[in-house]
């Protein structure tokens, strides 16, 4: 089949919540998502990889009243500010053709036609609304989908809620949406099938509570004042809104619709397996081919989820680690569709293991020798030897095929252990076949030869097929084979690698990490800031004159000895270098907040032209400066390299 005529390929990510900065659980689907799509690109698809964020609802209208802004300033923040979402999916290197805000414009007026749509087609309809409500959800649920009358997603209280209310006949589509999970392989891994047709479509699905009164914070609904749209509703048809439904902002709906698939964590697979064919049913419109609910990235056995704190930082694992790194870990370490436990040993591990070791370790002991041995480049190869080079050609000219098999039914760690079989294999061929002993004879220089090209072109194929996870590894062990072809159809063949290949070296590609010091520097680093001081403010003082600023001389003074004064439980006697050659002696009433000792050479700063006065019957000249808050002192302390007698100005 002609590579070039693949077709289209239309993949997307959940759109996210800006109500808190993401974390890795965010960052996992959505490089998973970057690897399908990059995987697909390189194919020869005509891809287009759309994500999003999520910005209505009451959970980031409380949020932003909390924080004392407008909603729309609020998501603005998180999802266009310093270290927000576009930030994060530019650092991650995510290669979105598209990114979807609810709030744009076109969207809004979309998500008003659509609702009306289905209105007018006696889909929706107005009755009030009894349930139980989770806030942090933003879910309604139904007394028999409790789980000890709690949250079946998070385990929260929920609340009970009346109101005026539209609904969605989600019932009517119940036969068709159960025959479609059953029958087709619209849902995936498919032991969620199991899942959504006992736990929700059995028991009777009731139709769907799709607007609100008791928040503003949403899509109007235009006919109906008061009600806005329930955010699933405008979240969901975000996948459509983005190619141009029912708006002039896109125009590639015929193109890429039906999506090729949906990757949804599974909390959400409830919304895309069930609700949001039905809704699609109601409009006649095309279903996508399928939705693919992966697992979750657990942190000590739980969720990591924003409202419970337990979240890991993506932006501090990448600086640390590299993007690439990162990105390798979370595909190559948990199945996409189980839960997997997050843990900073098994990342650490896992870039030892297959980056440092295995794949590090093969890419530079090989083009080093290439050089070290030929120079420039290799001499003309001589023919393989089936007995010696045969499983090595084999594995490595047939790894695309296994590959790609693995990648379309979206098994990336699969994928990854196929690639890292073949890293293994040729690990062992350099020990198999002694490349340094090779090189003692003459006359043993083309066997040398053809030995290195076999390692290099099983390098170059592997690098191609590793594109979609290390986009900026793959191009850098590239560049050191010298730019060769690492196209689709070049990955299927071996032996597309010049056999005059000339090969350069560089650092290392992922350089050994100290497990147990990198261990002890993320927890450092993790450790929470330090508390606010809830202590209220001192009071104001009266404005005064620069003038009378000017007459305070403060200086920075070195303790030159500091003891407790005899009888006082407050103060402490210190000896001071002022930077005049005379000592100077100044009390303090600190001795609660430090011991002599810990004071013994620091440099701080006093005011020196306060009038001597005498405390307990002994002279002090002049006042150390301190911050006070509520019970809390510190004593201004300056850099050790500034010399004392120096004056404050
Ligand atoms: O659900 N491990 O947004 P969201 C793996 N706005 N995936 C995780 C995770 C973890 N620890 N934590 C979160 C929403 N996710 C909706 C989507 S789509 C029309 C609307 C995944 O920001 C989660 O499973 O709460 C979900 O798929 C995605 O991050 C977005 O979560």
């Amino acid at each position: 089949m002609c590579e070039k005529c693949k077709g289209k390929f239309y993949i997307t990510t959940p759109i996210y919540y800006p109500s808190a900065k993401l974390h890795i659980g965010h960052t996992y689907c959505t490089v998973a998502t970057d690897a399908m799509a990059r995987f697909k690109r390189l194919q020869g698809y005509d891809v287009l990889f759309l994500t999003g964020t999520d910005e209505h609802g009451q959970k980031i209208e409380d949020k932003a009243k909390e924080a004392g802004v407008t909603p729309k300033a609020y998501v603005d923040n998180i999802v266009e500010g310093e270290g927000g979402v576009l930030d994060l999916w530019k650092l991650m290197n995510i290669s979105n053709d598209r990114f979807i805000r609810t709030t744009d414009d076109y969207h809004v007026a979309a998500i008003q036609k659509i609702f009306k749509k289905m209105y007018e087609n006696g889909d929706i309809y107005k009755g009030t609304y009894k349930g139980k409500y989770c806030k942090p959800c933003e879910s309604f649920w139904t007394e028999s989908q409790l789980v000890d009358g709690k949250c079946p997603d998070c385990g929260r209280e929920v609340q009970d809620a009346e109101e005026e209310a539209y609904f969605f006949r989600l019932s009517k589509y119940a036969d068709r949406v159960q025959d479609l999970l059953e029958n087709t392989d619209f849902l995936e891994p498919r032991s969620r099938v199991n899942e959504m047709v006992n736990n929700f479509i059995k028991p009777g699905l009731e139709d769907l509570c799709v607007s609100r009164t008791s928040f503003s914070w949403g899509v109007p609904v235009d006919f109906d004042p008061g009600h806005v749209v329930y955010v699933w509703i405008d979240a969901l048809f975000n996948y459509m809104t983005a190619l141009g439904f029912q708006n002039d902002k896109y125009n590639d709906l015929e193109k890429f619709w039906p999506a090729d698939v949906h990757f949804v964590g599974k909390e959400i697979v409830r919304f895309h397996a069930i609700i949001w064919p039905a809704m699609l049913m109601s409009l006649n419109l095309p279903l996508p081919r399928k939705v693919f609910g992966h697992g979750w990235l657990l942190l000590d056995g739980g969720k990591m989820s924003k409202s419970k704190g337990n979240v890991v930082d993506p932006y501090l694992l990448a600086q640390r680690f590299g993007v690439d790194a990162l990105r390798f870990f979370l595909l190559r370490s948990f199945p996409f569709g189980s839960d997997g436990n997050f843990s900073n040993e098994l990342l650490i591990s896992t870039i030892n293991t297959d980056l440092a070791n295995d794949l590090g370790n093969l890419v530079s002991r090989t083009v080093a020798m290439a050089q070290k041995y030929f120079g420039e480049r290799l001499p003309e190869v001589q023919e393989a030897d089936a007995e010696k080079d045969g499983e090595l050609l084999e594995l490595a000219g047939t790894l695309r095929q296994r590959y790609a098999a693995q990648m379309e039914s979206y098994a990336f760690q699969n994928a990854l252990s196929e690639i890292f079989k073949v890293i293994s294999r040729a690990n062992k061929y350099i020990d198999e076949n002694a490349p340094w002993v090779l090189a003692k004879r003459e006359e043993s220089k083309p066997r040398l030869a053809r030995v290195l090209y076999n390692l290099l072109e099983t390098i170059r194929i592997c690098a191609g097929l590793l594109t979609p996870f290390m986009p900026q590894t793959a191009e850098e062990i590239g560049r050191r084979l010298g730019n060769p072809a690492m196209d689709w159809d070049s990955l299927g063949t071996f032996g597309v690698l010049p056999a005059n290949v000339a090969a350069v070296n560089g650092p290392a590609l992922f350089p050994r990490i100290d497990m147990d010091k990198e261990l002890a520097a993320l927890e450092e680093l993790s450790k929470p800031a330090a508390p606010v001081n809830e202590d209220p403010l001192p009071e104001p003082l009266p404005e005064i004159a620069f003038d009378d600023f000017q007459k305070v001389e403060m200086t920075v003074v070195k303790v030159l000895t500091c003891e407790k004064v005899k009888k006082s439980e407050k103060l402490l006697k210190f000896t001071l270098d002022d930077g005049t050659g005379t000592p100077r002696q100044i009390l303090s009433g600190i001795a609660k907040y430090y011991q002599p000792e810990e004071l013994l050479g620091k440099t701080l700063v006093a005011v020196t032209n306060l009038a001597p006065r005498k405390m307990m019957g002994q002279l002090s000249c002049g006042m150390l400066l301190s911050a006070q808050r509520g019970d809390k002192l510190h004593l201004v302390m300056v850099s050790d390299g500034i010399a004392p007698g120096s004056r404050l100005v």
